[in-house]
């Protein structure tokens, strides 16, 4: 039995803006929210989640399961068609360095980015495994240089400029990032970033590593950014506070370049990709359909779920369980009759189905009346209304699966309609 849908059958209309709306968004020419790349960190990022057992001690193969896993992400990180995917360090353990190797020999469409420590010997090790490019990262707030690392900024500037030389002469591309970017000294950054810009990054980094800023100090900074730098400029946003996606979508409208998704991460992750997407079907559909196979989220979203042994959320953007269910009498009526009345997001982009609940104390007489036609029961609005009556005194008291209410919509209708059964 399909419990789906419930949209008699009707297109779903094109969800287009109110024009009279004030909220409105107004992209200026700086705004790339229709022009984005996605680096895509599960295979980095994500290996810090904490139920990817990867303890320190062991360093033990991506996601702690066995290297076809590694590779198995990857494909199909590719044929989702992110632009970039981003493997742990290769000096993390052996088996990162192997399954960066690996990785790199598939020839996916995608670019295969290493993220490792600003030094030369992790930048040897990176370019060492055949990685299109390489991400480097050195925690610039005062925290992480007086309780990390130690180091002062010239220190890190003058490392920076010897590291990116020699990446360069390897015909890599490089991109420089600094840990804690919000909590860093503005100038500090800025003089930094200016100096490898100049020297020919293709990328600049920001990363709000603790997950504290929102996309008002996003947009702030990147804007300020976009005027220093030439090159592309790279944001990662963790989500401990709830805003890695608004911030993402702050830092495009502001001149970012590339996003860095994950599905999983260090403590609750950064923007994660499903969400990031849902996020920008709606703000650029024509782009983001044209380049991602929306159709495989949900496949994605479940091989990585397997991998680590979690559940996709259940409230999760577009592949939650009940991300397009609809329940409240009010709520089905309207969706009946015109989807885009309480949905932004088309499920069937993503190659999923909506379904309207009729098996509660809330649901209404329009719900019930489709779940009778999609069920072929021939009954007059009247007998609808009181077989709903009928399901809600019964919801009042337990609650009911869609089975129950199936077989009390067929009872009644063999008792009612055709005049036998007992209800
Ligand atoms: C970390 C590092 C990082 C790096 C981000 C980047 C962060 O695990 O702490 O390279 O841009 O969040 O700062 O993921
Ligand atoms: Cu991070």
């Amino acid at each position: 039995m399909s419990a789906t849908n419930g949209t008699n059958g009707q297109q779903h209309p094109v969800r287009s803006r109110s024009a009279s709306s004030p909220y409105q968004s107004v992209q200026d020419y700086l705004s790339n929210v229709a022009n984005f790349k996605i680096i895509e960190s599960t295979l980095r990022e994500g290996e810090q989640f904490a139920n990817a057992f990867f303890d320190t001690e062991t360093k033990v193969k991506m996601y702690g399961l066995n290297p076809d896993c590694a590779e198995k992400s990857a494909k199909a990180l590719d044929s989702f068609g992110v632009d970039f995917i981003e493997l742990t360090s290769p000096v993390a353990s052996e088996q990162s360095f192997k399954d960066c190797r690996t990785i790199c020999s598939l020839g996916l469409k995608a670019k295969i980015l290493t993220h490792v420590r600003l030094n030369m010997e992790d930048a040897k090790a990176a370019v060492a495994t055949g990685v299109d490019g390489v991400d480097l990262v050195i925690g610039t707030s005062s925290f992480l240089r007086e309780f990390s690392h130690g180091k002062s900024m010239t220190y890190v500037q003058k490392t920076a400029l010897e590291v990116i030389e020699y990446l360069k002469g390897e015909g890599v591309q490089v991109r420089f990032s600094s840990e804690d970017s919000f909590r860093s000294d503005l100038v500090d950054l800025l003089s930094l970033y200016k100096a490898v810009d100049t020297a020919g990054v293709q990328r600049v980094g920001i990363a709000d590593t603790v997950g504290g800023a929102t996309p008002r100090m996003v947009y702030d900074l990147v804007r300020t950014l976009r005027g220093v730098v030439q090159c592309d400029i790279e944001t990662h946003f963790h989500d401990d506070t709830g805003c890695a996606v608004a911030n993402a979508h702050a830092a495009l409208e502001a001149g970012a370049t590339h996003v860095d998704t994950s599905m999983l991460g260090e403590r609750n992750g950064i923007t994660p990709l499903g969400a990031f997407i849902a996020r920008m079907v709606v703000t650029a559909p024509d782009y983001v359909k044209s380049k991602y196979n929306l159709k495989e989220l949900k496949a994605l979203e479940t091989l990585v779920a397997d991998a680590v042994q979690i559940n996709i959320p259940f409230n999760n953007p577009v592949t939650g369980f009940c991300a397009f269910t609809h329940k409240a009498g009010i709520h089905a009526k309207a969706i009946l009759n015109n989807p885009s009345t309480y949905e932004i997001i088309n499920p069937e982009d993503f190659g999923l189905s909506r379904y309207v609940s009729i098996s509660s104390r809330i649901t209404g007489w329009n719900a019930v009346k489709s779940r009778v036609d999609q069920l072929g029961l021939k009954m007059s609005d009247e007998q609808v209304k009181e077989v709903t009556a009928k399901i809600k005194q019964l919801a009042d008291i337990r609650p009911l699966a869609i089975d129950d209410t199936d077989s009390i919509l067929r009872s009644f209708h063999a008792e009612q309609v055709e005049g036998c059964g007992s209800y």
